[in-house]
């Protein structure tokens, strides 16, 4: 999508410090991290957000899930553990318009979140 940030930057119209590429995703460090380990994984294809995944579309949400646990290795937090959260909306802030994961760990982390 020509406007959308994230696709620009699995274009790599927009640098990043990417951690994984293959077909259908793209993995780079979040620009604003929460935790020493703070890495973001979009579907190289436009889904603007979780209410926009469907039986079509499924599959690249799928290879995400499917590689988070490389990533998690490649980053040493595969065995203190990790956290995943998917922002859709406005109540849960999402901010950037492409459907992401946040992978976030090397930290103790609280629940609830705010
Ligand atoms: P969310 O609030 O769930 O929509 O998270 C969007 C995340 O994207 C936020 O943690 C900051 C990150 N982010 C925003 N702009 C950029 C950017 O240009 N580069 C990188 N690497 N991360 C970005």
């Amino acid at each position: 999508m020509k406007d959308c940030l994230f696709c620009k930057i699995a274009n790599k119209e927009i640098p990043s410090e990417a951690v994984f590429e293959n077909e259908d995703v793209f993995a780079f460090n979040d620009i604003n991290p929460e935790a020493p380990v703070h890495v973001l994984v979009i579907p190289k294809v436009h889904i603007s957000s979780l209410n926009d995944v469907n039986e079509e579309n499924s599959k690249h949400i799928s290879r995400i899930f499917e590689i988070i646990p490389e990533i998690a290795k490649k980053a040493g937090i595969d065995e203190s553990g990790y956290r995943i959260v998917s922002n859709c909306g406005k109540d849960a802030m999402q901010t950037v318009n492409h459907v992401h994961f946040h992978i976030l760990g090397k930290r103790s982390l609280q629940w609830p979140p705010g």
